[in-house]
């Protein structure tokens, strides 16, 4: 095995510096993290073959989105497949720029760039050069389940090739990298857009719904990641069959949708965040259906149960196909039988429910009440406590900083990281309930709708509203996200549980000096800063 790799894409990177052993600590093997990097710079020469080229297509587009998507963390441990897309990407880019490879004067035009050149450049370089990749890795997410839906936007793809072209070029400094970081934060917002429109147009807009953690006796699946249209065909695959579907991880909010929460057979979520999952599934009698990450590398206790749809694979798991024919889930829930009583099951601080559907669509729709209510004093303060989980002791920060917010404020939150007190009774305020679930990591843009809403509302800016921002962050979504609330020129966001490994000192000075961002500390001190 080849036991050089660096990565440090993630919160969970090695001692907090990069993977660069035999494998990460995530379980990517070396081998497939190169395979990752070579693919990245493969994609940076279609980047430079698609330069004013009127043969890119839509399929030129698809090809960059799920490239970029295949690579963020716990998506694909699987060397086949990346193997086999990397094939596809030297073919487009021959497509594009016939047997450029084999030219006799040779001008470079469509070349891989080796990923080896950026994670050696000097380190503010690499660091701006890192949030750009790591940004549009996650916006790849978000424009890939929107496509699936049939929605593109040709500027948010047009923007994948500029992101890649500046990774790949040499001799760039700080000052022409950092506008380009900032603008994955303004086409993500875009993008965010894009899939907030094909998802409330193809489910409707949520509602706010309460979800059962109880798993009811017989056969179920459990279906987890991000996608929706999966989950539409799965319940359609299932429906009058005697199975039931629950929801895991991000997938949770989908029963706030119309077209998705009609299926009776949508019965309820079951587990926690992704870091959870091998304990989680161990031992449930039941298929678990992946549509992206967070995939960890399952036990051999559950492996024969775990099924794989889109860019998530792992060797050896059942990959569910274009066709999305899930009969082989269906048939694993029926043979497996589910519980043969109804299961009682918590959230981590023992509540037996939990509520989602607080989209933009929902909390404008009271924003009145929400007015009179901060203008009467009745609400106080607002806070966003959202973004991804992960297995670190110090993420139980959230929950004390939830547990401990004023009586007298609401917490929006939005993703994984929710878990940690989404199923706390905080009671309600104004007529309000206290914590209001947005969504998945992509729906920050409901947040941010909101917000906007807000400070027209009261005629001010959205750094002068009573609102405080808290995020946690995991993997390369949250980058993006990030990058968006940073683009919009919001201030004194909060970062935890510890800052990324890819953010040099003088990278995190600019940041620190321009928009007062700032790692969390404690839950006390940092409500105490807030709400003075
Ligand atoms: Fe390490 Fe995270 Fe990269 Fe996995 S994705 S190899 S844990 S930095
Ligand atoms: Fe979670 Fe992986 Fe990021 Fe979409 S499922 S937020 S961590």
């Amino acid at each position: 095995m080849d036991t050089k790799m660096f990565c440090y894409q993630c919160e969970q990177t090695a001692g907090g510096k990069g993977c660069m052993g035999m494998a990460g600590v995530c379980g990517k093997k070396a081998d497939t993290a190169k395979l990752q990097d070579r693919l990245t710079g493969e994609l940076i020469g279609l980047a430079k073959a698609a330069y004013e080229n009127t043969n890119v297509n839509e399929a030129t587009d698809a090809l960059v989105i799920e490239g970029l998507f295949t690579t963020i963390t716990n998506v694909n441990f699987n060397d086949e497949t990346i193997m086999a897309l990397i094939e596809r990407v030297r073919n487009e880019k021959n497509r594009l720029v016939p047997n450029c490879a084999l030219c006799v004067s040779h001008c470079g035009r469509t070349d891989g760039y080796d990923m080896e050149k950026l994670w050696t450049d000097n380190e503010d370089i690499r660091s701006l050069k890192s949030l750009i990749l790591f940004g549009i890795r996650g916006m790849a997410a978000y424009a890939y389940h929107a496509a699936v839906l049939g929605y593109h936007d040709n500027e948010v793809n047009k923007f994948f090739y500029k992101a890649l072209g500046a990774i790949g070029s040499d001799g760039w400094t700080a000052e022409t990298l950092l506008p380009i970081v900032l603008e994955v934060g303004e086409v993500n917002l875009k993008c965010m857009a894009l899939l907030d429109k094909a998802n409330t147009v193809s489910f409707g807009d949520p509602v706010p719904t309460e979800v059962s953690l109880t798993v009811e006796k017989g056969p179920f699946i459990v279906i987890t990641g991000h996608d929706l249209y999966d989950l539409k065909k799965l319940l359609e695959q299932t429906e009058g069959k005697g199975i039931n579907i629950y929801t895991h991880g991000e997938m949770l909010p989908a029963h706030g949708y119309p077209e998705l929460k009609k299926y009776k057979h949508l019965k309820g979520n079951f587990g926690t965040a992704w870091q959870n999952q091998q304990k989680e599934f161990d031992a449930i009698p039941a298929p678990v259906l992946f549509t992206t990450n967070c995939l960890m590398p399952p036990k051999a206790s559950y492996m024969d149960r775990v099924f794989t749809t889109e860019v998530v694979s792992f060797p050896g798991l059942v990959h569910i196909g274009e066709d999305k024919d899930f009969t082989p889930v269906i048939e694993k829930a029926l043979e497996l039988g589910g519980y043969e009583e109804d299961k009682h099951f918590t959230g981590v601080n023992g509540g037996e429910k939990v509520v989602t559907g607080f989209a933009h669509g929902t909390v404008l729709g009271v924003a009145d009440k929400v007015v009179e209510a901060v203008k009467s004093g009745e609400i106080t303060h607002f806070f966003l406590v959202g973004g991804c989980d992960g297995a670190r002791p110090g993420r139980n920060y959230y929950t004390e900083f939830v547990k401990n917010t004023p009586k007298d404020s609401v917490v929006l939150t939005l993703a994984c990281g929710k878990y940690r007190f989404n199923d706390l009774d905080l009671g309600t305020v104004a007529g309000l309930p206290r914590i209001m679930d947005m969504g998945q990591c992509n729906d920050a843009y409901s947040a941010i709708r909101v917000a906007v809403a807000l400070s027209e509302a009261f005629k001010c800016g959205v750094n002068d509203l009573p609102l405080s921002i808290v995020l946690s962050w995991y993997e390369q979504k949250a980058v993006c996200v990030l990058l968006t609330l940073l683009h919009l020129g919001i201030r004194n966001i909060l970062l935890g549980p510890t800052l990324p490994a890819f953010v040099s000192p003088n990278v995190l000075k600019i940041l620190v000096d321009t928009f007062s961002i700032a790692p969390t500390g404690t839950p006390e001190e940092d409500l105490k800063k807030l709400l003075d």
